[in-house]
This record gives structure tokens, C-alpha cells and sequence, in this order.
């Protein structure tokens, strides 16, 4: 099962300017309960490092870029974002990284659960334990 994917962001545009739309449950694959977005990242700064026991999240950049790295603890995936039109779904037990952001790089973030700092696995080598067969299958 693939735990992380692009997702293409409905985007509407006419002569006024663009509207993109994420519904839950439809272009979104889960129920939206919180929203946040990071920016002001100052050059040379990343973000991340760290993995969720039960939150799934998409991330747009809904403006500038940034490089989105990601490992489900057998396969590690590298994503630009660079277009309000695409997004990253990333599903629980995903380590995740995020580097070179531009300058006016906004990064929001959809999330699938309420913030809780319980739910953050910030050790890689506890992510590896945690991420065997036997506990990924009681996530799915
Ligand atoms: C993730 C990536 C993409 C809160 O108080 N409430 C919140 O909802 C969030 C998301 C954070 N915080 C606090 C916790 C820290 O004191 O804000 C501070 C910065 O959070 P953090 O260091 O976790 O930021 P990032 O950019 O490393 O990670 C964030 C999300 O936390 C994380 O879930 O996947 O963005």
C-alpha cells in the first residue's frame, strides 16, 4: 500500500485569478480536522524530521516551493512542490523531511487528527521499530 502520493488539486481558474478546493473525503481521502500553514523560512533552514502514529496530512504549497522527503521505512521518496495544484498525501508512520524552501515558500497543511504532541515520533531509529509489518497493519 502506497503511503505516500500526489494528488492532483482541483483548480479553478478565470480571468479574476485561481480557486482551489480540497473537500474531505472526496479530493481529500480523509476527514479534515485541522488546517495549519508554515512560512518564513529563512534560507538554508528545514523542517520536519519526524513521524506520525496515526495522522495522515496532505501538504500544498500553495505558494513558492520547497522538497518534501519522505520513508515508510522501505522506500524513500524525494517531491518538489512548486504548484498550488498539486498536493502530497502523507499517510501515518511516514518519516518526513522538508528542505530548501524558497524564500516566499507558504506550506498548508491539512491534517486528519487534532494536534497531539503523543502522536510525533521524532527518533529515526524508534520510527524503523515502530514501523514493522505487524504495526503498519493495524494502521491501514
Ligand atoms: C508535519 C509537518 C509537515 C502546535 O501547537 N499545533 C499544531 O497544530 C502544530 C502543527 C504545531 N504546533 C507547535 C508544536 C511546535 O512547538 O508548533 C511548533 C512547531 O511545530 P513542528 O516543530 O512540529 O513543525 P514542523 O514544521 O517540523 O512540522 C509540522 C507538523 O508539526 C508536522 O505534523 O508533518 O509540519
Amino acid at each position: 500500500m502506497d503511503r505516500v502520493k500526489e494528488l492532483s488539486v482541483t483548480t479553478i481558474e478565470d480571468g479574476r485569478g485561481e480557486l482551489s478546493v480540497f473537500e474531505s473525503m472526496k479530493s481529500v481521502p480523509f476527514e479534515i480536522k485541522r488546517v495549519y500553514y508554515i512560512k518564513g523560512m529563512q534560507a538554508g533552514i528545514s523542517r520536519g524530521f519526524h513521524a506520525h502514529r496515526k495522522l495522515s496530512q496532505m501538504l500544498i504549497c500553495i505558494q513558492g516551493s520547497c522538497r518534501v522527503l519522505t520513508d515508510d521505512a522501505f522506500t524513500k521518496k524525494e517531491v518538489t512542490l512548486s504548484s498550488n495544484s498539486k498536493g502530497l498525501l502523507i499517510k501515518n508512520m511516514v518519516w518526513r523531511e522538508m528542505h530548501d524552501f524558497s524564500q516566499d515558500c507558504i506550506l498548508m497543511v491539512l491534517a486528519s487528527e487534532l494536534y497531539d504532541s503523543e502522536d510525533y515520533i521524532c527518533d529515526y531509529n524508534c520510527f524503523l521499530n515502530e514501523a514493522s509489518p505487524a504495526s503498519l497493519t493495524m494502521s491501514l
